[in-house]
């Protein structure tokens, strides 16, 4: 009988990360879920086995290179992995934002998606059949006013996508970029604003229908799942409501 194919995702303790780890161990892979906060995760990974699931939960900062090294050493093949990790903070304008906030998104976003694949990339190539998936955002693709550092990260993840491509071609490793759009979780927001719930609840204000992480987790799980031979390059993913970054249709 073959292996359980194993799919690890980062940052699986909320929103896209978490749907995506209930998703893929639903369409058959033992799903790790990593992230920093370890009670949520070995809490969805309760729920995920209680489903009839595999899933097991391992606490990792994807910013904190030897944990992330320590962490790999127990995959000797992989088929999945799936950089979820990451997150924006403010929405200043370039010219007063905080240096400090634009670093913490390049390291979280950008450093650690190479973190965890560098790490993860012999056992993905190991497999056979591996596949990478790197969550960057429509923020990689476009900017707007008041994206800053977020945007800035999120395009140094689109090459990062777009590069290795390039790299790992001839070997048997796909790697997927999803980009979404506006997708209302329960933390995405909430965290850029510094826990301000009234500034994050604008940000949906009038929207018919943001995208949920369910339907993120979905677009990712349907790239993962398609024949090894096809390669989704990037998929972008918006609510209808959302034409481009800056031109969202509200009702109020
Ligand atoms: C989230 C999309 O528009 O907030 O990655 O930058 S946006």
């Amino acid at each position: 009988m073959a292996a359980t194919p194993i799919a690890v995702v980062t940052g699986a303790s909320s929103g896209i990360g978490a749907a995506t780890a209930r998703q893929l161990a639903a369409a058959g892979y033992r799903v790790v879920l990593t992230a920093r906060r370890k009670d949520r995760i070995e809490a969805l990974a309760a729920e995920i086995n209680e489903a009839g699931h595999q899933a097991t939960a391992y606490a990792l900062d994807v910013t904190d290179r030897a944990a992330v090294d320590e962490f790999a050493t127990a995959f000797r093949t992989l088929a999945v992995l799936v950089n979820n990790a990451g997150g924006a903070l403010g929405a200043d304008p370039v010219a007063t934002g905080d240096p400090a906030d634009w670093r913490q998104m390049y390291e979280t976003n950008v450093i650690g998606t190479l973190n965890v694949t560098q790490a993860l990339l012999p056992a993905l190539t190991g497999s056979g059949d591996g596949t990478i998936v790197v969550l960057s955002s429509t923020a990689g693709l476009s900017t707007y006013e008041g994206g800053g550092g977020y945007v800035a990260a999120k395009h140094g993840e689109h090459v990062l996508a777009e590069t290795l491509r390039l790299e790992i071609v001839g070997t048997p490793v796909r790697v997927i970029e999803v980009a979404p759009g506006m997708v209302r979780t329960e933390e995405f927001a909430t965290t850029r604003f510094r826990g301000d719930t009234e500034k994050a609840a604008k940000v949906y204000a009038g929207v018919d229908a943001p995208l949920t992480a369910d339907d993120v987790a979905d677009t990712i799980t349907w790239a993962v799942t398609r024949p090894s031979h096809v390669n989704i390059d990037l998929l972008v993913v918006r609510p209808r409501a959302q034409a481009s970054n800056s031109k969202v249709h509200r009702t109020s």
